[in-house]
C-alpha cells in the first residue's frame, strides 16, 4: 500500500488509540492481505476467521442501519480497541492493521448491534 492510500485509510477511521503500534504504517513491509467485510443485520459478515497480518479490511455496509467495524482485544496486558466511523447504508471504508498472533473480537460498535449478533472472533496467525 502506498502512503497516500494509507492516509486515506486512516482518514476514514476514528481511532481510539491512534498511537498503537498495531496500525500498519505503510512501510515497504509485507503486502497486506485484503479482507472484504460486508456488514449487515445482524452479522459482521466475517465468520470466525484466521488472517495473517498486515490486513487491509475493505468494509461495506450492506445493511439498512448504520454499522461499523471495530476490533478489540489485548496485547500483553494492554487492552486496545480500534474502530472505523459509522457507515451509512451502502457506504464503504477501509481499515488497515497488523496485530500479534492471538484471537481478538470483531464487532459492531453501534449500540445494541453486538448484542444482536454482530460479533465474531478474529484470529491473527
Ligand atoms: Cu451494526
Amino acid at each position: 500500500m502506498n502512503n497516500k492510500a494509507m492516509l486515506g485509510a486512516l482518514a476514514g477511521c476514528s481511532l481510539f488509540l491512534a498511537s498503537m503500534p498495531v496500525l500498519a504504517q505503510g512501510s515497504a513491509a509485507a503486502k497486506p492481505t485484503v479482507v472484504q467485510v460486508r456488514l449487515s443485520e445482524w452479522t459482521m459478515g466475517l465468520g470466525a476467521m484466521k488472517v495473517k497480518g498486515p490486513v487491509q479490511f475493505e468494509i461495506m455496509n450492506a445493511g439498512k442501519y448504520p454499522h461499523a467495524l471495530a476490533i478489540r482485544g489485548k496485547i500483553g496486558d494492554q487492552a486496545f480497541e480500534v474502530s472505523t466511523g459509522w457507515l451509512k447504508a451502502g457506504e464503504k471504508t477501509t481499515l488497515s492493521l497488523n496485530l500479534p498472533g492471538g484471537t481478538y473480537t470483531s464487532y459492531c460498535p453501534v449500540p445494541g448491534h453486538e448484542e444482536e449478533g454482530m460479533k465474531s472472533d478474529l484470529t491473527f496467525e
